[in-house]
């Protein structure tokens, strides 16, 4: 992206102080009519009032801040989704203001055009391909049980782990999301996250620490790993070990819904295979941007800014920071 163009995304950026932009912002607004049997009383404060989920489910997200969905996601889909990775990653396709991640592992070796070559791709808003997920009514439906109507789409990913080179670097350290996330208020922030294929403890499942969510943001930090950490890769030390885990296996098109202080990350994989993901952090419109100098994030924020100070050659020292920040998490 050259400085004409990185104007422009900013200028999209701050579209969504004001407004909900018509692409990256999911204008949805399909709230229903509350029938009189589903009124629940106040306790609630993680889930809103409608008729998607069962009292069963809303009680479960509010207890353990996680929700998983059986076959949400149609294999059609999937396979729409796995198609345009491969050609991103055949370098047939280039959406402007992707980004595009390697693993530390293979970091420093020559780029050879395939699915090998990225763990990681982010931001595919301008991917009409890749973007349909976050359009898919089927996931739209559930995420507003979580941020209620108007809802946008904040941060988008694929994940392609690898298989792991033996140093366990393709670990994705236990973390809070709301680390990356300079806006608020929490609980109208959720993650969808879906399966591409069959994940278990082999190829590096999600792992979350149910109720974790009800806790404050811990401060973050990169691993100290042997083989060395992926970029962003920022995770927590302070958290009870013994406090219990649950390893989420998943099929193909299912579906898990997390708040984002739910403490999770994901093992290695331990396969031959890519293990695929796509996943996407959406808000509710109502939420605010908050200033993270002086707190945790601000090792996030200094980061971003030498990021695209080196990539797009944007001033560190402004007064639009914050906003900055949404160039990635957008
Ligand atoms: O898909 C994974 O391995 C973990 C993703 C994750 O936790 C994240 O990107 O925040």
């Amino acid at each position: 992206m050259n400085q004409r163009q990185a104007a422009a995304r900013l200028r999209v950026v701050l579209g969504h102080l004001g407004q909900t932009s018509a692409r990256t912002g999911v204008a949805y607004s399909t709230s229903r009519a509350v029938s009189p049997n589903s009124f629940h009383p106040p306790q609630f404060q993680y889930t809103q009032h409608n008729a998607v989920l069962s009292l069963e489910q809303r009680k479960f997200y509010e207890e353990n801040g996680f929700l998983v969905i059986k076959s949400l996601v149609s294999d059609a889909d999937i396979q729409r989704f796995r198609d345009q990775f491969e050609r991103i990653c055949r370098g047939e396709v280039k959406p402007e203001q992707m980004m595009i991640m390697r693993d530390v592992s293979i970091a420093k070796s020559e780029y050879i055009p395939s699915e090998r070559m990225i763990s990681k791709i982010q931001d595919f808003q301008e991917d009409k391909e890749l973007f349909r997920y976050c359009t898919l009514p089927e996931i739209l439906k559930y995420v507003e049980c979580f941020t209620g109507p108007n809802i946008m789409a904040m941060h988008t990913m694929l994940i392609n782990k690898p298989p792991d080179s033996g140093k366990k670097t393709s670990r994705h350290p236990l973390h809070q999301d709301l680390h990356y996330f300079p806006f608020r208020p929490s609980n109208k922030i959720v993650c969808a996250w879906t399966a591409m294929e069959h994940i278990d403890r082999n190829n590096g499942c999600l792992c979350v620490f149910p109720g974790t969510h009800k806790g404050y943001l811990k401060p973050h930090n990169y691993p100290q790993w042997e083989g060395g950490v992926n970029l962003m890769f920022y995770g927590i030390q302070d958290y009870d070990e013994n406090s219990p885990r649950v390893h989420l296996v998943m099929e193909k098109g299912d579906t898990v819904f997390f708040h984002p202080l739910l403490i999770h990350g994901s093992g290695w994989n331990r396969t031959q295979g890519y293990r695929k993901a796509i996943s996407c952090h959406f808000a509710s419109a109502d939420c605010h941007y908050i200033d993270v100098k002086g707190t945790s994030q601000e090792i996030v924020e200094r980061e971003v800014m030498e990021l695209v100070h080196r990539l797009y050659g944007i001033p560190k020292d402004t007064s639009l920071q914050v906003r900055l920040y949404e160039m990635k998490d957008l």
